[in-house]
């Protein structure tokens, strides 16, 4: 009491000062189906910047205002090449997080040129990078390709990880198969940390996904999903990627591999690094080959 009053006194004003903590952000509780539309129009990356920037915090970061976030979540692409899937995925997916009351960050790790698309050490660099930044509680790895079309499709992270694209059109919207982990998924910072995260193994097309479906069981983590008509997904169009014939072969030793085929012994160099306004985005060179 003593203290406030003198504070009053040096400012000269009646008022009490008075900070309302903020409540915990609720998760958004919706009953009936609510179709999210996505706007696939082609948009400049300028013109999605200078459009949604001004909503976002730096490097497409994003946090409720009125409440306190309960999920962290680092949102991590792996990319090359597809430009013009970049900026229709960020008009969206940033329209579609920032009504979830949930704190995030899109970040793009780009491969630099030379070496076979690695998608799963890209997202093993996403993981390091994102830490780097902040202690995310929740990291849901995302194809650049994919657009959710429900908006009760909750972007955190349950006790087991989540399968996220379930349902996607150019599947019929059915499952492909049970084990599937591909497209979208959602891992909890423990999870990915527990299975030493993704094998570095998987050049080209194809098996990466499946090899940590095989480190979650070996792990005895299961695989959550959201009923089908939740998780919905559009799949953008692009030529259908060249499959490596070596995926088999990789999978077969994958399991023996868990220990030292990972976080544990990626090795990359950070060519570049930009904060956009609306996405971080990394040019990651492998130094790991084949
Ligand atoms: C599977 C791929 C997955 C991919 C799905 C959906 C393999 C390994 C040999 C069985 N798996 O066939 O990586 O996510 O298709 O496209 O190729």
């Amino acid at each position: 009491l003593h203290s406030n009053n003198s504070l009053n006194q040096v400012n000269g004003s009646k008022e009490t000062i008075t900070t309302e903590p903020l409540p915990l952000c609720q998760d958004p509780v919706i009953e009936e189906s609510s179709p999210f539309v996505p706007n696939i129009t082609l948009e400049s990356l300028d013109v999605i910047n200078d459009q949604l920037g001004p909503l976002l915090e730096p490097g497409g970061a994003f946090k409720p205002k009125d409440c306190i976030a309960r999920h962290h979540v680092a949102i991590v692409v792996p990319f090359r090449d597809r430009y013009a899937h970049l900026s229709i995925f960020l008009r969206n997916i940033h329209k579609f997080l920032m009504q979830q009351r949930i704190a995030y960050r899109i970040f793009i790790i780009e491969q630099t040129n030379g070496k076979p698309f690695n998608r799963a050490a890209l997202m093993n660099i996403g993981f390091l990078e994102a830490m780097k930044l902040y202690k995310w509680d929740c990291f849901i790895f995302h194809d650049v390709d994919l657009l959710p079309l429900d908006n009760r499709n909750l972007y955190n992270c349950p006790r087991q990880p989540r399968h996220m694209s379930v349902a996607i059109d150019k599947f019929n919207y059915k499952l492909p198969y049970r084990t599937i982990f591909g497209g979208v998924s959602a891992m909890t910072r423990e999870h990915f940390l527990t299975v030493n995260g993704f094998s570095n193994s998987y050049f080209g097309w194809g098996g990466e996904d499946d090899d940590m479906s095989n480190r979650l069981r070996n792990a005895n983590l299961f695989i959550a999903r959201y009923p089908i008509n939740i998780a919905r997904y559009t799949m953008l169009k692009h030529q259908k990627e060249k499959a490596n014939p070596k995926r088999y072969e990789n999978l077969v030793n994958g399991i023996n591999k868990i220990g030292n085929d990972g976080l544990n012994s990626i090795k990359y160099d950070i060519y570049s690094y930009k904060s956009y306004p609306t996405f971080s985005w990394y040019y990651a060179e492998l130094k790991i080959s084949e």
